[in-house]
């Protein structure tokens, strides 16, 4: 059975992980660099086209997000945490987030996996790289999106998936990697796959 993403709705948005729902049922996060296509992958992935704002101006989504998904009560949620790495945003913001996400990622027991969207013409920058230090820590599984694999043709995108691929193993052993399109809708089958997996565990 897969879970129908298309059900997906808008709970809350918290400012501290304390906020968040009462840490029962089965949730998967997204993270990823600002501007990287997060809102536009929940988006793809749910098949609303408003779920999570796709923002013009990147890091205005400083809060985490929860969108409970499949049947009413059924207890899964995507969780949209705050896109890193926009210079603009205030410090104080940032110092919150460096210390509240990997507190997250290691103490929320309903948390299965992490969903990292990283941008297919620079991908796995230095604070995607500290999200899967954070996550080979917390001894979470992850699953790198490479969006926007519309801006390269096939075979530079297969070969960046190749050495991403690689370059994510030697941090996180456990990560699968795939291409992502928001725009062409590339991925969101095996994304949603992979989703249920977490999703469904026992
Ligand atoms: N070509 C292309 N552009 C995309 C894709 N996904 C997102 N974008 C664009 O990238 C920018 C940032 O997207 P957004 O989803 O808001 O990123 P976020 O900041 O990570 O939530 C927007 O201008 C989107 O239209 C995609 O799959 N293909
Ligand atoms: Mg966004």
């Amino acid at each position: 059975m897969s879970i129908d993403y298309r059900q997906a709705q808008f709970l809350l948005s918290a400012a501290e992980p304390r906020q968040l729902p009462d840490d029962i049922g089965h949730e998967v996060a997204f993270a990823g660099r600002s501007n990287a296509g997060k809102s536009s992958a929940l988006n793809a992935i749910t098949d609303q086209k408003q779920l999570a704002r796709v923002s013009k101006t990147p890091g205005r989504t400083q809060q985490i997000n929860v969108f409970p998904v499949g049947a009413p009560d059924s207890g899964r949620r995507l969780i949209d945490l705050p896109g890193y790495g926009y210079a603009k945003a205030p410090p104080a913001l940032r110092a919150h987030w460096q210390k509240a996400l990997p507190q997250y990622l290691e103490t929320r027991a309903s948390l299965r996996g992490l969903v990292l969207i990283t941008d297919i013409r620079h991908p796995l920058g230095q604070l995607d790289e500290q999200m899967l230090m954070w996550c080979e820590a917390a001894r979470l599984p992850v699953h790198i999106l490479l969006s926007k694999a519309d801006k390269l043709r096939r075979g530079p995108a297969g070969n960046t998936l190749q050495s991403v691929r690689t370059a994510a193993l030697r941090t996180c052993p456990g990560a699968s990697i795939q291409l992502f399109s928001a725009q062409t809708r590339q991925g969101v089958e095996t994304a949603r796959a992979r989703l249920d997996e977490w999703l469904q565990q026992a």
